[in-house]
C-alpha cells in the first residue's frame, strides 16, 4: 500500500525560548506533510506562550493539539524563591503520568515522539512501553547541550575543583571558561541543575538529537560529537536549523512599530532585547540610556521590567528617564511587550543587534545577517555567545557584566554600538554568515536533507 505519513508527537518545556523552535518544526513538519501533534502544559507560565500557542493552532489548523493538564503540588513559599520557568519544568516533569492516556487516546497512532531536553527521563520509558521512538530537540548551542550532557560526570560542586579550576574541559571539545557556567550549575541540588542532571543520563535513551543549528555554524564541535563521539553513548546530533518562523498574524494596530521601521534609512537601527525572561535593573538601563542617547545611531529597544510577562505592568514612560525619552524621540522607539522580532530582524533598516544571544535569537541574527553585540546574562548565554562570536557573526565584550555589583557604564555601551555599526568587515562576515545559513535549510542544503531523511525514516 501507499506510504503513509508519520503521526509525531512535538512536547516543549516552559517558556518561549524552548516553545518557539518547537512551534517552527510542527509547522515545517507539516509542510512537509507529516500529520502533527503539539503537547503542551497547562496552564503556561507566561502570556506570551498562551497566546503563541493559540494564534499557531488557528494559523496552522492542520496540527492538532493535546494539553497536558498540570497538577500544582510545589509550595510557592520557598525562600528563596523559585524561577517560576523553573518550576514549571518541574511541575511539567510532575505531571507525566498523565501522558500516556493522552498519547494512547490519539488517531493515527503516532510514530515517534520529540521532547525537550529537560523531559526526557521520564517519557523515554513511556515511549519505550509504547514502542515509539524518541528524539530530542534541543533548544541551545552545541557547547551548552555538551555540558548539559557532561555536568554528572563534572564534580562542579566540589569545593577542591572550584579552588583549583578556571575550566572545565569536557573531551574533544575546547575547554569552557568557568566563568561561561551558569552559576547555579555549581549548587547540584538546584532546582534548573538537578533537573538537568537527572535527564542528562537518559539522552542515550533518544534515537536523535535535533539542534536548531547549521553544519557550517558549529562544524568543530558537531564533528567532535559525531565523529570522535567524545560523550558516551550520545545519539547522533542533527543540526536542522535555523528552523524557519512559522507565519503569525499580522494585526496592524498592535503593530505600530511597523511604519516606523519603513521610515528608518537602510542599516540604521540598533536592535535591543534581552529574550522573553530577563528584566534589566533600573541602573543598568539608566546606563543604557546614556549609552544610547550620546552613539547617534538610531535604536528600536525591547524594554522588559519583570521577569514574567503577566507582572509587566510598568509602562515605559514611567520606567525610563524623561530627559532621555525627549532627546531621542525622533531617532529611538521603545516598545514594551512582544514585537515580532524575526519580522525586525528581516527589515533592511535594521543594521545591528544587541542581543543577551537567547539560542533563538542567534540563530535569528545569524540567518538574517545581522551583525551581533553580545551581552550575555545566564544560563546558556554565555557559551552562546562564544559560538556566535566564533562563528564571526558579531562582538562580545566579556567583562560586561549584569551582576547585581556590576554596572556597565553608558560611555562603554556606546562604544561598543558605534563599533558594532561601523565595522564594515563585520557586517561583510554577518552576511557570509546568512549564506551559509540560507544555504543549510535551502534544498538539498545540509540541514534540509537531515530533516528530509528523518522524515522519511519515519514514513510507514
Ligand atoms: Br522578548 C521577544 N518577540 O518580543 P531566545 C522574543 N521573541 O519574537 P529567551 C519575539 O522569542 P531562553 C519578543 O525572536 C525568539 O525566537 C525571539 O528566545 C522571540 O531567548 C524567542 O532568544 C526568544 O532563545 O529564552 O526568551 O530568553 O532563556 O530559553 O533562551
Amino acid at each position: 500500500s501507499a506510504p503513509q505519513p508519520p503521526h509525531i508527537a512535538l512536547f516543549p518545556s516552559a517558556g518561549m525560548g524552548h516553545l518557539m523552535p518547537f512551534l517552527r518544526l510542527a509547522a515545517m513538519l507539516a509542510k512537509q506533510d507529516s500529520i502533527v501533534t503539539i503537547i503542551t502544559a497547562q496552564p503556561t507560565v507566561s502570556i506570551a506562550e498562551s497566546d503563541h500557542i493559540s494564534s499557531f493552532l488557528r494559523l496552522n489548523p492542520k496540527i492538532n493539539h493535546l494539553e497536558l493538564q498540570l497538577t500544582p503540588s510545589f509550595q510557592q513559599a520557598d525562600s528563596p524563591p523559585v524561577d517560576p520557568f523553573f518550576l514549571q519544568m518541574h511541575l511539567i516533569n510532575q505531571s507525566l503520568h498523565l501522558l500516556p492516556p493522552l498519547l494512547l487516546s490519539s488517531s493515527p497512532p503516532f510514530s515517534a515522539i520529540f521532547v525537550d531536553f529537560l523531559l526526557v527521563a521520564k517519557v523515554a520509558p513511556i515511549a519505550k512501553t509504547l514502542n515509539l521512538p524518541i528524539y530530542i530537540l534541543s533548544t541551545s548551542s552545541v557547547p551548552f547541550l555538551s555540558l548539559m550532557a557532561y555536568l554528572p560526570m563534572l564534580a562542579l560542586n566540589s569545593v577542591e575543583f572550584n579552588k583549583t579550576s578556571t575550566e572545565v574541559k569536557i573531551p574533544g571539545l575546547p575547554p569552557m571558561a568557568m566563568s561561561s557556567l551558569p552559576p547555579v550549575f555549581h549548587d547540584s541540588s538546584h532546582l534548573l541543575t538537578s533537573i538537568i542532571t537527572t535527564n542528562s543520563p537518559a539522552l542515550s535513551e533518544a534515537k536523535g538529537i535535533l539542534m536548531n543549528t547549521f553544519e557550517w555554524f558549529e562544524a568543530s564541535t558537531l564533528a567532535a560529537l559525531n565523529k570522535d563521539r567524545v560523550i558516551k553513548n550520545l545519539p547522533p546530533v542533527l543540526p536542522i536549523g535555523p528552523l524557519e518562523p512559522y507565519q503569525v498574524p499580522h494585526d496592524d494596530d498592535q503593530h505600530q512599530y511597523r511604519s516606523w521601521l519603513e521610515n528608518q534609512p537602510a542599516e540604521s537601527v540598533v536592535y535591543i532585547s534581552f529574550g522573553s525572561r530577563t528584566a534589566m535593573s533600573r541602573d543598568q538601563t539608566r546606563e543604557l540610556e546614556k549609552g544610547l542617547e550620546k552613539t547617534g545611531w538610531r535604536f528600536f529597544w525591547v524594554l522588559k521590567t519583570s521577569k514574567v510577562d503577566k507582572d509587566d505592568q510598568e509602562d515605559a514612560e514611567h520606567f525610563l528617564n524623561e530627559s532621555f525619552l525627549e532627546k531621542t524621540k525622533d531617532k529611538g522607539l521603545v516598545i514594551k511587550g512582544w514585537v515580532e522580532q524575526q519580522e525586525i530582524l528581516r527589515h533592511p533598516a535594521i543594521g545591528g543587534f544587541l542581543s543577551h544571544c537567547g539560542w533563538n535569537s542567534v540563530m535569528e541574527g545569524a540567518i538574517h545577517g545581522v551583525p551581533m553585540l553580545a551581552w550575555p546574562q545566564h544560563g546558556d548565554q554565555r557559551l552562546n555567545a562564544q559560538v556566535m562570536e566564533d562563528a564571526g557573526l558579531g562582538l562580545w565584550e566579556r567583562n560586561w557584566d549584569w551582576g547585581p555589583n556590576s554596572i556597565v557604564k553608558g560611555e562603554d555601551i556606546e562604544k561598543k554600538i558605534v563599533e558594532l555599526m561601523t565595522d564594515e568587515k563585520l557586517r561583510g562576515r554577518a552576511k557570509k554568515v546568512r549564506d551559509e545559513a540560507r544555504k543549510a535549510v535551502g534544498r538539498g542544503g545540509t540541514s534540509d536533507v537531515v530533516i528530509r531523511e528523518l522524515v522519511d525514516s519515519l514514513t510507514i
